[in-house]
């Protein structure tokens, strides 16, 4: 496969930006090689600059659910951007996406659009702090909730991948005020109330931990932390940026009868342009400035361009059978993968919900993976990194991570499922062989 023009690319990027990269994950550091500069996409393909085209399975992190370049989407950005792309004033879009979120969601009452994940995280976790006047924060390690200071302690993602400890600039004051525990482990989270039970603003956690990889919670884990919050006066926050409309249409609280106090969204809802946002019930949204006293801003939050994309996404998802479609796909895709271990005797460890799955290829076959402290024990990350490039080299673009989350789109087709599995069984075949 040629990577002339990609390698080429990558060695200027690394002059004119740090790691050549505008987000750490995207330089295969954990996978090595260089990674490929894209040049288009369409449905559930990507070309490189060298011409390779590849089966896309990272979709932007998940924000296609559509696939690339869907002609709804690219029409309503095309038709918004002819009419102006930005005004630093409300639009009728903005109504229109909220308006989708809430009929959506059934625990969201009202809705504030930021430019990212991040910023909902970071938001979130203001307000959490503003309407309980606490100060402690409760997550997960392992969990990811973008890169805001208070939360870039023991997080998954990049930070996992780059085996980043902590990372350097978040000063420990900050640092103090989050207490990290172990995810789906529910005592642990009692027994922090039981030693803070005044001062915890709020829980934030994935409802899958896709940032570690793909740990399911276990039964009640969830439902668990719900009513520790309630009990102890904390707020609860799902951080549904990433299972938002994956999971399910209305997310994994849908899927399975969660009621979080706030959710922070993103990736689906911009449909790939820059949309996350923070939203729940209406006695706490109203704490937000200007309605309340908790200030958040943001030039270009709620851009029309963004709106538009992230209504087009929506409307196109919920009208029709694309989203059980998907599902149904994702199953077929994580079923032969386990297929095609079970084969070889390759230890595996896989799951899917939704139009979400996820793969581990474990050290030792009674290994089990929970936690993140046993996804970095028994996940197989050399061998991950081998079928990685086997799969790439086979037109096959998974995660450059073993730490990461896998997607399908709408566009995706069963053909592309079977050339997929016959790709990975061939690429461990081959791997077993060398
Ligand atoms: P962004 O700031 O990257 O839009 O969202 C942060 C975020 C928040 N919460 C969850 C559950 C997330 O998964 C993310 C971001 N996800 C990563 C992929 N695991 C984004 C990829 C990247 O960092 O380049």
């Amino acid at each position: 496969m040629k990577t002339v023009q990609s390698e080429n690319l990558f060695q200027k990027a690394q002059h004119l930006i740090p790691g050549g990269v505008n987000s750490p994950v995207r330089a295969f550091r954990s996978v090595g090689g260089t990674p490929r500069f894209i040049e288009r996409g369409k449905g559930a393909y990507i070309w490189d600059a060298d011409g390779n085209r590849y089966i896309d399975y990272v979709l932007s992190w998940g924000p296609l659910i559509l696939g690339h370049a869907h002609e709804a989407v690219v029409e309503a950005i095309a038709e918004t951007a002819a009419k102006g792309t930005s005004y630093g004033a409300p639009t009728r879009l903005e109504n229109d996406l909220a308006e989708l979120v809430i009929q959506a969601v059934p625990s969201i009452d009202m809705i504030r659009f930021v430019n990212s994940g991040t910023e909902a995280c970071m938001s979130a976790l203001r307000l959490a702090r503003a309407y309980t006047e606490r100060d402690k924060i409760i997550k997960f390690a392992g969990c990811y909730h973008g890169h805001a200071d208070m939360l870039l302690v023991q997080a998954g993602s990049g930070v996992a991948t780059l085996g980043l400890p902590d990372s350097p600039g978040v000063p420990n004051s900050t640092a103090a005020h989050t207490l990290t525990t172990v995810y789906n482990d529910l005592d642990q989270v009692r027994e922090l109330f039981e030693q803070n039970p005044d001062s915890i603003a709020a829980v934030i956690v994935e409802p899958i931990a896709a940032n570690m990889g793909f740990v399911l919670p276990q039964p009640s884990f969830l439902q668990g932390i719900h009513d520790l919050c309630k009990q102890y006066g904390a707020v609860f926050i799902l951080d549904e940026v990433m299972t938002g409309f994956r999971v399910a249409p209305g997310g994994a609280q849908a899927e399975w009868n969660l009621d979080p106090d706030i959710t922070c969204l993103g990736k689906v809802i911009g449909g790939g342009l820059p949309v996350g946002a923070y939203a729940g019930k209406r006695h706490i949204m109203q704490h937000v400035a200007p309605a309340g006293m908790m200030y958040q801003a943001g030039t270009l939050s709620g851009n029309p361009l963004a709106m538009a994309a992230g209504i087009a996404t929506l409307r196109t998802l919920f009208d029709g059978g694309l989203f059980d479609d998907a599902k149904k796909l994702t199953a077929a895709l994580i079923n032969g993968l386990v297929e095609a271990a079970q084969s070889l005797g390759v230890p595996l460890q896989a799951d899917s919900v939704g139009t979400m799955f996820g793969f581990y290829f474990l050290k030792t076959a009674d290994a089990v993976i929970h936690d993140y402290a046993s996804a970095k024990q028994h996940a197989h990350t050399e061998r991950y990194a081998k079928f990685f490039h086997a799969m790439l080299e086979r037109g096959v673009y998974l995660a450059p991570s073993q730490f990461e989350a896998g997607f399908l789109s709408s566009a995706h087709t069963m053909d592309d499922v079977q050339t997929t599995i016959s790709a990975a069984q061939d690429s461990l075949t081959h791997l077993l062989s060398s």
